[in-house]
């Protein structure tokens, strides 16, 4: 059950901002961090910290256990067949650009064909761009419908078979949509591609399984969802793991070095050339507990009510214009108020003690396809309340008040 006591975990959200009580709307950005995921990380560095998979020391075979031990619960979390199949990264940014520059440069050339779609966040659309460039290869978009969404029927045309990868979010970060992965997985399929999904804002929110989705590549940023910054992760098949190159040479990824050639490690260890993130995967580790114990489901349901809530809510001011799908399956709403800048409205609402994101979100082609140059958001995640809704809608009141001149 999602109650007060969930709330109570997160202690940076007890202090008050500008005056009031903060009210934090944008986990889209960045989640805040639960005690059980602060205090591991304080509990490795205090106990724990050595480098992994060398020393043959006690400190050295904990920190060891420690670092596979987050990756086991991480491959159980997205249901990966094996830990092979999950490689430590920085995030979702670096999981793409491994999977475009190892993968793609492999597998893409001229006259092949990329598919994506205009609403992807700069970290899933300027891999593919370039790989584009660089090969010869041409970016196909998927349409999107008024609302943000895709279809089926659209995909049936634009993927075929000269399509070598789909990369798509599973939700975007900007317009509260889901995209149906497992369909588009089936007809990438289908046409001979490969299915790359950018997890970043689906595996906070709602239950993954990378085997139903039978996608072949699935990226996620730890710090989205309950963990520290600098981890993430890339889940790939393991069959087109093994037959990728590495990016990164270095330590930690070898076999053998030669003076003229070397070898590799097995998966995963093969693409994690250099000293990992250590502490940051023990952090993930204490979020993915977290998370399951809450249960993914509970946390979609309490997200779905809040987005509902706030729909409604927001549909009371005049002159409000929110974007994306009505009863969307996930806490991202989206909007502009007037003319005001949205810079401006996170201005006021800063004020009050509202955390919310403006800007272009990393989404300069879907501004363009919104035509605006900025949008306001608010996203919610387990901790937020419907009086964090309230608070929203109050401060926005107050915000048309005060702009009310920009506002004719
Ligand atoms: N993909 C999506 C859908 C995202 O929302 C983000 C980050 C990324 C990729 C990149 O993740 P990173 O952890 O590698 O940076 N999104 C946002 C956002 O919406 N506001 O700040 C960061």
């Amino acid at each position: 059950m999602i109650n007060s006591a969930i709330r109570e975990q997160f202690p940076i959200l007890n202090q008050n901002i500008n005056g009031h009580p903060l009210v934090y709307l944008d986990s889209a950005a960045t989640s805040q961090k639960p005690l059980r995921v602060i205090e591991a990380v304080k509990a490795y560095y205090e106990l724990d910290n050595a480098n992994v998979h060398r020393g043959v020391h006690t400190l050295g075979s904990r920190a060891t256990d420690a670092y596979e031990g987050a990756r086991e619960k991480l491959a159980k979390f997205l249901n990966a067949r094996s830990t092979k199949e999950i490689i430590f990264t920085r995030g979702t940014t670096t999981a793409l650009n491994l999977v475009a520059s190892s993968y793609g440069a492999a597998n893409v050339g001229e006259g092949d064909e990329i598919v994506i779609t205009q609403m992807e966040h700069h970290s899933n659309f300027i891999p593919w761009q370039q790989l584009a460039k660089k090969t010869g290869a041409t970016l196909k978009f998927l349409p999107l419908q008024q609302d943000g969404t895709v279809t089926l029927e659209d995909a049936e045309k634009t993927i075929t078979p000269k399509t070598k990868i789909v990369a798509i979010a599973y939700v975007s970060n900007v317009m509260g949509v889901t995209h149906p992965v497992k369909e588009l997985a089936a007809i990438a399929h289908r046409n001979g591609a490969v299915i790359v999904v950018d997890g970043a804002q689906s595996t906070p929110h709602i239950k993954v399984d990378v085997q139903d989705l039978d996608c072949d590549f699935y990226a996620l940023s730890g710090h989205k969802m309950l963990a520290p910054t600098g981890i993430g992760a890339l889940y790939g098949k393991k069959a087109l793991l093994e037959a990728m190159e590495p990016v990164e040479f270095g330590g930690e990824m070898i076999d053998d070095v030669g003076l003229y050639d070397s070898t590799w490690k097995e998966l995963p260890w093969r693409f994690e050339g250099g000293t990992p993130i250590i502490a940051g995967a023990v952090g993930l580790g204490a979020a993915v507990d977290f998370l399951q114990e809450v249960g993914l489901d509970n946390i979609h349901q309490h997200e779905m009510k809040l987005a509902a809530y706030a729909e409604a809510r927001l549909a009371e001011i005049e002159g409000l214009s929110v974007y994306g799908p009505k009863g969307r399956q996930v806490g991202v709403v989206t909007f502009n108020l007037g003319d005001v800048h949205p810079h401006d409205v996170a201005t006021v609402l800063d004020a009050e003690g509202i955390a919310i994101r403006a800007g272009h979100h990393c989404c300069q082609p879907l501004m363009r396809w919104l035509q605006v140059s900025s949008t306001a958001r608010a996203s919610f995640y387990l901790y937020n309340t419907e009086q964090d809704v309230d608070a929203l809608v109050n401060a926005l009141i107050k915000a048309k008040e005060y702009f009310a001149y920009e506002l004719g």
